[in-house]
């Protein structure tokens, strides 16, 4: 018997590759997990005579000669599976598109960083040539959708969208998809979200907008997706929150919508892990306190902020700089021959002053020409420290509408940052 098994609280890229698995491995059967998101529960109560899916206490152990295990790479989240790890006899398969590090050691795998584990396999089946049913294109979508919010989330990858092409000429029904995707939010969902709404502290950690709550629960229901509109509504850089179960024990989902806030990072402090945009911990250690676990988040987020790029790294340097006595016209020339739209001023490396293109083109007079830029220039000029974060100035000159931004250090002018340095920066940093 081969047998294709998944993570407990299935997702619907878990349970779309389950079902894929069956395709790719004839014969093989998907074995669903008791536990599964409350959406994709609602998907089986309609759709699960149209798949083959049983639940894994009804899989004999001992028939298993194969396993293949998609969507996570760590034992403990498999339903079930007592002693077949154990067993030499059994040979395991993964697909999966989680990079931590996972105690699964299989014989053959496919681990790639994509935004969703269905996309490996959708790759795999346009390879051999196979079609699919509208109905099983849907399963798919949708698994490949929530995954990668849509194809927004910073995870997605080329691949996931042109497997979503696939899916979509295969006759995936995007309506069907939606109404999966877009569910209306329970009773305690709702609450959960008016809690964080009051409750929640927001950070200001290095610029970026960090939202952490505490909420106590007694029951399980589908939390990340209330962790996410929550971040939106208070549109947060990042969001993490701490849920306490009754029995004292907590676990944390983490989301992040910009590139230097890395969940993954963050939650690999405490065990857990995901992507870089989503994630999820439990925390193992009982001795620790709320408050604890929020402090670490703190003092964590600061920490890794460190690592992100700062003004030095991104800066233009040396800097062309003249003498506040220098002429309107050798301006013009500079500014022409090095094909640059500012000129900082400067006496002895100390900044005085900022001549850009705009102020030139409000010379009228001829004679004007002649004078000195000191008449001119721009004194109240915006500056920045080397060991500011790049992040910081992109803001500094979004805020300021200015193309020029001095980087001072002391009082000696070091470098410059243009928009051209923050595109680079900004588009250099992705995919991330
Ligand atoms: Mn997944």
């Amino acid at each position: 018997m081969q047998i294709a098994i998944t993570h407990r609280n299935t997702d619907f890229d878990g349970l779309a590759s389950i079902v894929a698995a069956t395709l790719l491995y004839p014969g093989a059967v998907a074995v669903c997990p008791k536990s599964v998101n409350p959406n994709v529960r609602r998907f089986l109560s309609l759709h699960k005579t149209s798949f083959d899916i049983i639940l894994a206490e009804e899989v004999d152990p001992d028939a298993v000669t194969r396993l293949v295990v998609v969507d996570t790479n760590q034992w403990h989240r498999l339903d079930r599976v007592n002693g077949l790890w154990e067993r030499d006899n059994v040979e395991v398969l993964l697909w999966d598109h989680h990079m931590g590090i996972g105690d699964i050691h299989p014989h053959w795998q496919r681990v790639e960083k994509v935004g969703a584990t269905i996309t490996l396999l959708v790759r795999e089946i346009r390879e051999q040539r196979l079609t699919l049913t509208p109905l099983q294109a849907t399963l798919y979508l949708i698994g490949l959708y929530e995954d990668t919010g849509q194809l927004t989330f910073n995870s997605t990858t080329p691949e996931d969208a042109r497997a979503a092409a696939f899916l979509l000429e295969q006759g995936a029904d995007l309506t069907i998809a939606a109404d999966f995707l877009n569910m209306t939010y329970s009773e305690t969902q709702k609450k959960v979200l008016f809690r964080l709404m009051s409750d929640a502290e927001q950070h200001d950690i290095k610029g970026k907008q960090v939202g952490i709550g505490v909420v106590h629960i007694d029951r399980y229901v589908e939390l990340a997706t209330v962790v996410q509109l929550y971040g939106k509504i208070v549109n947060a850089d990042s969001v993490f929150v701490i849920f306490v179960n009754e029995n004292g024990s907590c676990f944390i989902i983490g989301r992040s919508s910009t590139p230097e806030i890395n969940i993954n990072n963050v939650l690999q402090r405490f065990g857990g892990g995901g992507h870089p945009g989503a994630g999820s911990a439990t925390i193992a250690d009982p001795g620790k306190t709320v408050d604890e676990v929020r402090q670490e988040i703190i003092v964590t987020l600061h920490k890794l902020q460190r690592g992100s790029a700062l003004v030095a790294d991104v800066m233009s340097f040396p800097v062309t700089t003249v003498s506040p006595e220098t002429n309107m016209r050798q301006i013009r020339h500079l500014m022409e021959e090095k094909k640059i739209r500012g000129v900082v001023v400067a006496e002895d490396g100390c900044l005085r002053g900022i001549v850009v293109l705009w102020d030139l083109k409000k010379l009228r007079q001829n004679k004007q020409w002649n004078s000195p830029v000191k008449a001119f220039m721009n004194r109240q000029v915006a500056t920045i420290a080397p060991d500011a974060l790049a992040s910081e100035a992109a803001e500094l000159m979004v805020q300021k509408d200015i193309g020029h931004l001095p980087v001072v250090q002391g009082e000696k002018v070091i470098g410059i940052v243009t928009r051209t340095d923050i595109i680079n920066y900004l588009y250099g940093m992705l995919p991330f």
